[in-house]
């Protein structure tokens, strides 16, 4: 067996500013084995336009991130596009030089995933009319289609949850203050927290995969401090290897 066939994948899934990011950071300074794919979002806030030859378009780069929150009815669509993509190629990028060496038994991890694009977020603007019916109907096609294309290399063997109160990722939100998070409101994490939910626990939401039917899940508490309290970053991570190991 290649290492790509042995390497497990895993994803970070929770609500805006649960704790992702700074999990991940745990989980990369934890084990070597374990390598960490963060979400792009400084691509989201910095579209190339370079090689664009329009005297129209002076400005070398845009942010998609900033025109979605501010007219998501005009770029939901594109971003879910934009979004979607940049996973995919997180999804396939080659393994490190590490992992590839690695004897043990690596884990890649993903903050986020072409999953939760899906069955969070592009789902959300739908419900809220922010994407229409007919871009929806695009949307779902192309992302199917994507993910049967890629096959195993887009799978997932495990789901990590970080689950919090809507009013936690309120504050921490406020805390990390990125300008273009600003205008969220708590009813936004909530509608969020709501598909978190019936995704991840109550498995209400439909989704069009089968080994994502049947992925474990890990639910981990994430309403208590975790990024200054070695205590319960050791509790965390005592239920990450049992997960990891039964994967
Ligand atoms: N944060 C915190 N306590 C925690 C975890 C995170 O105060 O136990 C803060 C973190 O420093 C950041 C904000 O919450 O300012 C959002 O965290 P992160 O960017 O990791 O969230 P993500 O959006 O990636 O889930
Ligand atoms: O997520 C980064 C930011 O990007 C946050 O504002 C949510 C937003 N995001 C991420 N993926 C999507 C999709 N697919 N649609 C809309 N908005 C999205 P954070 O949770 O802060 O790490
Ligand atoms: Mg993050």
């Amino acid at each position: 067996m290649s290492t790509s066939d042995q390497i497990k994948r895993v994803s970070i899934e929770g609500n805006i500013a649960v704790g992702k990011s700074t999990f991940a950071r745990l989980l990369q300074n934890t084990e070597q084995d374990w390598e960490v794919i963060a979400e792009p979002v400084s691509k989201w806030q910095n579209v190339d336009q370079t090689n664009q030859q329009s005297e129209h378009c002076p400005q070398p780069t845009s942010n998609l991130l900033q025109m979605m929150y501010h007219d998501p009815k005009r770029w939901s669509y594109t971003f879910q596009t934009f979004s979607c993509m940049s996973r995919m190629r997180s999804h396939l990028q080659p393994l490190s030089a590490g992992s590839r060496k690695s004897s043990g038994s690596p884990v890649r991890v993903y903050e986020r995933s072409v999953y939760s694009d899906r069955y969070i977020f592009a789902l959300n603007m739908f419900e809220l009319g922010c994407i229409n019916s007919t871009e929806w109907a695009v949307y779902q096609d192309w992302h199917s289609f994507l993910v049967e294309q890629f096959g195993h290399r887009v799978q997932l063997e495990g789901i990590i949850y970080l689950r919090a109160s809507p009013q936690i990722c309120m504050e921490r939100l406020g805390r990390r203050g990125r300008v273009e998070e600003q205008g969220i409101q708590l009813d936004y994490l909530e509608k969020l927290h709501t598909r978190h939910e019936d995704w991840l626990i109550h498995k209400t939401t439909k989704v069009h995969f089968e080994h994502l039917a049947n992925v474990p899940v890990l639910v981990l508490d994430a309403e208590v401090e975790f990024e200054k309290d070695l205590k319960v970053q050791d509790d965390l991570l005592t239920k990450i290897r049992q997960f990891f190991s039964d994967l």
